[in-house]
C-alpha cells in the first residue's frame, strides 16, 4: 500500500517550523458549493489563512492517499472532478485501500487533523441532529466525531436545515464545548440567531486561546470546542423559513435520505434563494476561515 498520507510542501514546512496551521474540509466544495464558484471560495478561504499568518491545510482523498495540504492542481480536482464521493470517518479506509478519491465531512477531516496535529478546523456549518431524527436516526457523525477528538472548530453554529435544539442538547450530553464569538446567541448558520441562547460568550481570539490551553490543563481536550461564529448579513428570516420549508417537503416528496440529505438541501437552498444563499455560505466560511487563522496565531 501507498503511504497513507500525504503533505502539501506549504504544510510540511509549517509543522516542521512549528508554524500555525488551520484544517479545512473539502466536503463542502465538492458537494456544498455549486461549480464554478467552489474552486474560487476554497482558493480565497486559503488565501485570507495566509493573510491572517496561519497556513491551510485543505484535508481530501485523492486515488486512494490522504492529503493534508492540496497543491492547487489537486484542490481544482476536488472541485471539478465528478468522481468525487463524500466521505465520512467510516469511509476513509475503504476508499484509501481500493484507491479511490474523496473530499471529507467536518468529522472525517477533524479525524485526519488531529492525527496531523492541527488543532484549529474552519468550516461553515457543523453537521448535528436532521428533523425527524427521532424516526429517521439521522444524526450527523460530525457530533460523535467531534466528541472524541481535540479539536477547535470555528462555525456559524449547525446548519438551520437541521433540529438546533436536539443538537445543542446533543452537544452538551456529547460533552462538547461551546462558546459564541461576540454572541450569547446560538448562530443558526444563514441566520445570525437561531433563537437559542450560549451559556458562554468570548470576544477576542486571546481569550479563545486561553481555553484551549485551559483544556489541556484539565484533560477534557478529547472532547472538541466549538466556536460559533454569526453570520454578519443574515438571509430574511420568513423567506429562510420558506425556502427551507418547501425543501423540506421536496426531499420527502424525492425519497432523499442519508448523506444525500444535506447536499440536496443546500442546492435547493442556492437555487431557490437566486444565489442569496450562496453569497451567505461564502461569507460564513471566509469569516470562520480568518477568526479560525486568528486563534491559531493566538494559541502559538
Ligand atoms: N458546512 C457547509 N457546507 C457543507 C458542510 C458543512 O457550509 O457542505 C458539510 C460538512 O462536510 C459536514 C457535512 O460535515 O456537510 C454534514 O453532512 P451530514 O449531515 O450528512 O453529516
Ligand atoms: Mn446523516
Amino acid at each position: 500500500m501507498k503511504s497513507a498520507i500525504k503533505f502539501s510542501t506549504e504544510v510540511a514546512d509549517a509543522i516542521t517550523a512549528g508554524n500555525p496551521l488551520v484544517a479545512l474540509e473539502s466536503t463542502i466544495i465538492s458537494h456544498g458549493l455549486p461549480r464554478p464558484s467552489n474552486l474560487s471560495v476554497a482558493i480565497e478561504c486559503e488565501e485570507i489563512i495566509r493573510a491572517h499568518g496561519a497556513v491551510p491545510a485543505t484535508i481530501a482523498l485523492l486515488d486512494g492517499v490522504v492529503h493534508v495540504g492540496l497543491e492547487s492542481y489537486e484542490l481544482e480536482a476536488i472541485a471539478n472532478r465528478d468522481d468525487i464521493s463524500k466521505a465520512s470517518i467510516r469511509d476513509l479506509a475503504i476508499i484509501i485501500a481500493q484507491g479511490k478519491s474523496a473530499a471529507t465531512t467536518v468529522a472525517a477531516t477533524a479525524h485526519i487533523a488531529a492525527i496531523a496535529g492541527i488543532k484549529i478546523f474552519a468550516t461553515g456549518g457543523l453537521g448535528g441532529v436532521h428533523r425527524g431524527a427521532n424516526e429517521s436516526f439521522d444524526e450527523s457523525a460530525d457530533l460523535t466525531a467531534l466528541s472524541q477528538l481535540d479539536m477547535t472548530v470555528v462555525c456559524a453554529g449547525v446548519k438551520s436545515i437541521l433540529d438546533v435544539h436536539a443538537t445543542l442538547e446533543r452537544l452538551e450530553t456529547l460533552a462538547i464545548g461551546l462558546v459564541g464569538f461576540k454572541t450569547n446567541r446560538f448562530p443558526g448558520f444563514y441566520l445570525t440567531d437561531s433563537g437559542f441562547d450560549i451559556e458562554h460568550r468570548v470576544d477576542s481570539p486571546d481569550e479563545i486561546a486561553s481555553i484551549i490551553k485551559a483544556r489541556t490543563a484539565i484533560s477534557t481536550q478529547f472532547k472538541s470546542l466549538i466556536v460559533a461564529n454569526p453570520v454578519k448579513k443574515e438571509m430574511a428570516k420568513a423567506r429562510h423559513d420558506q425556502i427551507l420549508a418547501a425543501g423540506l417537503a421536496k426531499a420527502a416528496h424525492d425519497g432523499i435520505d442519508g448523506k444525500a440529505v444535506t447536499p440536496f438541501l443546500l442546492e435547493h437552498f442556492h437555487t431557490a434563494s437566486h444565489g442569496e444563499s450562496l453569497s451567505i455560505n461564502t461569507e460564513i466560511i471566509k469569516s470562520n476561515c480568518a477568526l479560525a487563522a486568528e486563534i491559531a496565531v493566538a494559541l502559538k
